[in-house]
């Protein structure tokens, strides 16, 4: 693909690009922002470095995208923007958000499209980010294992991911639970991506307790396969955006007793369809 009005490179073949030549923080252009969506689509997570941005400015990129999301556990927002998502750790943090490999709210009967991430602070060294390419995890799949998960839907559920994470009263709180196809087709690009993540997918429903058990591991682990990967090397005011309908991700916390801080909006999504 040619780009006119930013700069595209390439972190890997299957995954991940950063780009240049744009400010978030301005309004963007018909085609500038047509470029950016479809560096997205192309690069399936992108990247942007030296971005100062308002919460007001963050929102306003995010909702050229689509109508921003309130998350559904965490009450840490900032007064009057209840649909930012703070992310920060510090010495005296018990968790981070994301240390599992996830793909955001996939419990939600309408999963979030993308999430765009701005970190503010980052520690001297440590505190990466890894996404992977759920069309390659599919597209590397053998063809018998293909034809049988294309039969299959899963369980995602909020409930373990969220009771009690957030250290609020969270009793009578009923958290999302929904169950999607177990490869989805985006919307956009057509193109298949396993969907089921180590973070919130619990069942297969049609497979015994045993056999959905081993099929989702394997699933996990074949996600898990590096070469699927890119990884994030934040610095100060970068932005990660994310596709979260063809992308996992995870969160590397091994910078403890460092801070690291910054704000996520979430894009609303669809729910999750396949067509052959
Ligand atoms: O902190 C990060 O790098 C990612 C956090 C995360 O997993 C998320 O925002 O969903």
């Amino acid at each position: 693909m040619t780009y006119q009005t930013i700069e595209v490179k390439k972190l890997t073949p299957h995954i991940g690009a950063e780009i240049g030549g744009v400010d978030l923080s301005r309004p963007l252009g018909n085609q500038q922002f047509q470029e950016v969506h479809d560096a997205l689509m192309e690069n399936l997570v992108v990247f942007f470095r030296d971005q100062h941005l308002s919460v007001d400015q963050h929102k306003a990129f995010g909702r050229l995208f689509g109508e921003l999301v309130v998350h559904p556990a965490s009450p840490h927002a900032p007064e009057g923007h209840p649909e930012v998502l703070v992310i920060h750790a510090d010495e005296n943090s018990k968790r981070v958000a994301g240390e599992e490999w996830h793909s955001d709210v996939s419990c939600d009967a309408e999963p979030p499209m993308g999430s765009i991430l701005y970190l503010t602070e980052i520690p001297p060294v440590g505190g990466d980010t890894l996404f992977a390419s759920m069309y390659a995890a599919y597209e590397k799949l053998s063809d018998p294992i293909k034809r049988l998960v294309e039969g299959l839907t899963a369980v995602h559920d909020g409930e373990h991911v969220y009771r009690g994470r957030y250290g609020v009263d969270d009793r009578g709180k009923v958290f999302p639970k929904a169950e999607h196809p177990l490869v989805r087709t985006h919307p956009v690009t057509g193109k298949k991506a396993l969907y089921v993540n180590r973070g919130f997918t619990t069942r297969i429903p049609q497979l015994s307790r045993l056999e959905s058990d081993a099929l989702l591991e394997m699933l996990y682990r074949h996600a898990e396969t590096p070469e699927f990967h890119c990884r994030f090397s934040w610095q100060e005011n970068s932005v990660a955006f994310w596709d979260n309908r063809c992308v996992q991700h995870h969160a590397m916390w091994d910078y403890y007793p460092q801070r690291r801080h910054g704000h996520r909006v979430t894009i609303k999504g669809d729910k999750p369809f396949y067509r052959a």
